[in-house]
């Protein structure tokens, strides 16, 4: 009997105990994270400040406001302040990536992969892909989880942004440097080469090391690139989330993301964005969705060639120059195809490997795009857009379930 009571005693005090080591009631008040847009004259830190939350972020380019997390009473002391634009829940993302086919060691003799042979890229002479370490003279931002900027092949990170609690910009996942690689990688003796071999890289990372992220991660980075829109034209966005295009660059139904790809557009950034890996029309995932960006679903071609003559270089029962109707999104809003299977390039750790998924096809229509800014360092998104139309394969690939086919980028001219 006395064991039962002692442990009764005990287990009355034991929540006791838990609830004083509490600082204060408020800080038990559960929060979530919100994305806060305020009018354009006022100072968002200074409204944050005024409900006493630090926030995550603070935006004053592509939009003027906040992320944070608030309490249930924050969000309606900010929803009566004048300040105040619009309080939305902010939302996961992630990479549309459908993850490694194979690893592959240290590549001590330079290979071309596939996919930069079908889009023309050796007839660059922008390209200029010859084995000899000369370097494209443009900027892109990778809006991605990191760059590895200790690789070999990729010597050419410039700088970047951390807008992920991780350390760094350097890569934990490796989906970064492997869009990286794709766009850039130097066209030196080893490993692999990039579409715009030696662009100056701008690593924005805003996935973490889990492949996820959220909206007001990517609204730092997108931030962040406009701030530097005097410098960086063109910014690579290989991430999906759930959503729509309202017609109205997100101004009639929240959407913050859209909101601030539009300004950044505005500033002159050309934004190309994977079309994502759920096998269906694009037009209910973002950023894919926006009008503004340029939209990119995937094909399969493993020998560089078009005429669907090859086999399969990694698991994948795709055809050859087939489009990959297992995983890519299609539809009206997608602007071009690229290749997207079997896909060679950087990895972390001086390493190469192996990915598929429309995170892999949309690094090689940013190379395009890189190619057309280098030699026309002024013009505009929708400039960029109808030059990369203008040398694009009309014929689409094999089985586009989209009519006409969604063109095949191609930078042989560029
Ligand atoms: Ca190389
Ligand atoms: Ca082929």
């Amino acid at each position: 009997m006395k064991m039962k009571w002692l442990a009764f005693v005990a287990a009355l005090l034991i929540p006791a105990a838990i609830t004083t080591a509490v600082p204060s009631a408020e800080a038990a008040t559960p929060t979530s994270p919100f994305v806060v847009v305020v009018k354009a004259t006022a100072d968002p830190a200074a409204v944050a400040a005024s409900v006493d939350t630090t926030p995550t972020f603070v935006y004053r380019s592509a939009i003027t406001g906040f992320a944070a997390a608030l309490t249930p009473s924050q969000k309606t002391q900010l929803a009566k302040a004048s300040d105040v634009v619009s309080i939305s829940a902010d939302s996961p993302l992630s990479v549309s990536d459908n993850g490694a086919q194979s690893a592959t060691a240290a590549l001590k003799t330079q290979q071309v992969p596939a996919g930069v042979r079908r889009i023309g890229a050796l007839a660059s002479p922008t390209a200029a892909i010859d084995g000899v370490d000369t370097r494209v003279n443009v900027d892109v931002a990778v809006l991605d989880s990191g760059i590895d900027g200790d690789h070999p092949d990729l010597p050419n990170l410039a700088g970047g942004v951390n807008c992920t609690s991780e350390k760094g910009v350097g890569d934990q996942l490796g989906h970064g440097t492997f869009v990286a690689g794709e766009i850039a990688a130097l066209d030196n003796k080893i490993g692999v080469v990039g579409v715009a071999p030696g662009a100056r890289l701008w690593s924005v990372k805003v996935i973490n090391r889990t492949g996820t992220g959220t909206v007001g991660q990517l609204v730092c980075g997108v931030d962040w690139v406009t701030a530097h829109s005097d410098v960086i034209h063109l910014a690579n966005v290989s991430i999906v989330a759930g959503g729509i295009d309202d017609g109205a660059c997100g101004t009639t139904n929240g959407d913050v993301l859209h909101q601030a790809i539009c300004n950044s557009v505005a500033h002159g950034v050309t934004y190309v964005v994977g079309a994502g890996n759920g096998a269906t029309d694009a037009s209910t995932t973002i950023p894919a969705a926006y009008s503004e960006v340029i939209t990119v679903s995937a094909f399969a071609d493993y020998d560089g060639l078009p005429g669907g003559l090859a086999n399969a270089t990694c698991p994948d029962t795709t055809p050859d120059d087939a489009f990959a109707s297992w995983f890519s999104n299609f539809g009206p809003g997608v602007d071009f195809t690229a290749p997207g299977v079997c896909v060679l390039s950087t990895l972390p750790d001086r390493s190469y490997g192996v990915h598929e998924g429309t995170s892999m096809s949309t690094p090689y229509v940013t190379g395009a795009a890189a190619l057309y800014l280098a030699n026309h360092p002024g013009a505009s998104p929708a400039q960029v857009k109808q030059a990369l139309l203008t040398q694009a394969d009309l014929g689409g690939a094999i089985g586009d379930p989209d009519i006409p086919p969604t063109p095949i980028v191609n930078a042989a001219g560029l």
